[in-house]
């Protein structure tokens, strides 16, 4: 099937294989109209049950009422692994913003609708609970690998900071309206930067990671902290984060910006 081009490739060549993908998805559908016999489409059309007016409309309010909830809850999780299936050597991947030493400085930069943006150290970050993910790191270049992290929920860290909302409370499951649409991370010298929809954000398996293999992460792999969102492809997990802000605008994304897919979910 069609094969995903490489982030690295020049720019100009993404945007030509994005346009084939969606090319061969339409014909595929052309093909599978064509090959369904005459009689057998007409009892289709005619079967008020199954594609009459009502249902899929009813289905369509469904899935809006769905995606509110979905805010919160813990289905929809990708598959865990025994940690032992965890590659011993991870790979490293992508190193735009991180080409220059972290300022000794650094401190994770909140900004907030409220008030001056808050800089916190790593120990602000690991008073919250810890917690491990054992998963299937994919990146859209083709390759993948099962990967141990270990660092904060996301999540827990905007209840406990009081972030991503506009009343500036912490995220309430019952008035997903006063969330901001987008969290969008920036390394510090702002040479990559990822947007993320607040859904994902909150997923209770995106993490702000600080350990691999049980150890600190290493430079190349976004010391001091990185995200870890597996419902994502690998471009959407920014490593070295250096701001982080919410938006109801899509925020900034430097392989959006270079024709991929802005959600770029599994
Ligand atoms: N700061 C920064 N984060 C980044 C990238 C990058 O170039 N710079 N590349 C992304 C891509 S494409 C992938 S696949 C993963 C790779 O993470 P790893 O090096 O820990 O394997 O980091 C993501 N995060
Ligand atoms: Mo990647």
């Amino acid at each position: 099937m069609s094969q995903i081009k490489e982030p690295n490739l020049p720019e100009s060549d993404v945007p030509e294989s994005m346009a084939r993908r969606r090319m061969i998805t339409s014909f595929s559908l052309f093909a599978l109209a064509a090959a369904i016999p005459l009689g057998v489409y007409e009892w289709i059309t005619n079967s008020p049950k199954l594609y009459g007016a009502r249902k899929p409309l009813r289905r369509v309010l469904d899935a809006n009422a769905a995606i509110a909830k979905t805010y919160f809850s813990n289905t929809h999780l990708v598959a865990t692994f025994p940690v032992e299936e965890a590659a011993k050597k991870p790979r490293t991947n992508g190193y735009d913003g991180l080409k220059t030493p972290l300022p000794e400085d650094w401190k994770l930069q909140i900004d907030r609708a409220q008030g001056a943006p808050l800089l916190l150290t790593m120990d602000d970050v690991k008073a919250l609970p810890k917690h491990e993910i054992v998963y299937e790191f994919k990146c859209i270049e083709g390759w993948s690998q099962v990967q141990h992290w270990g660092g904060v929920r996301l999540s827990d860290f905007m209840a406990k900071y009081k972030l991503g909302t506009k009343s500036g409370d912490a995220p309430n499951p019952e008035s997903t309206d006063d969330l901001y649409s987008y969290v969008g991370m920036e390394t510090p010298d702002k040479g990559y930067y990822v947007g993320i929809d607040m859904e994902s954000a909150m997923h209770p398996q995106t993490l702000l990671a600080y350990e691999l293999n049980g150890q600190p992460i290493s430079a190349p792999h976004g010391a001091p902290i990185r995200l870890i969102i597996p419902v994502k492809y690998g471009v959407k997990n920014l490593k070295r984060i250096g701001r982080m802000f919410f938006s109801d605008t899509r925020p900034r994304d430097f392989w959006a910006e270079r024709g991929y897919d802005y959600y770029v979910g599994l």
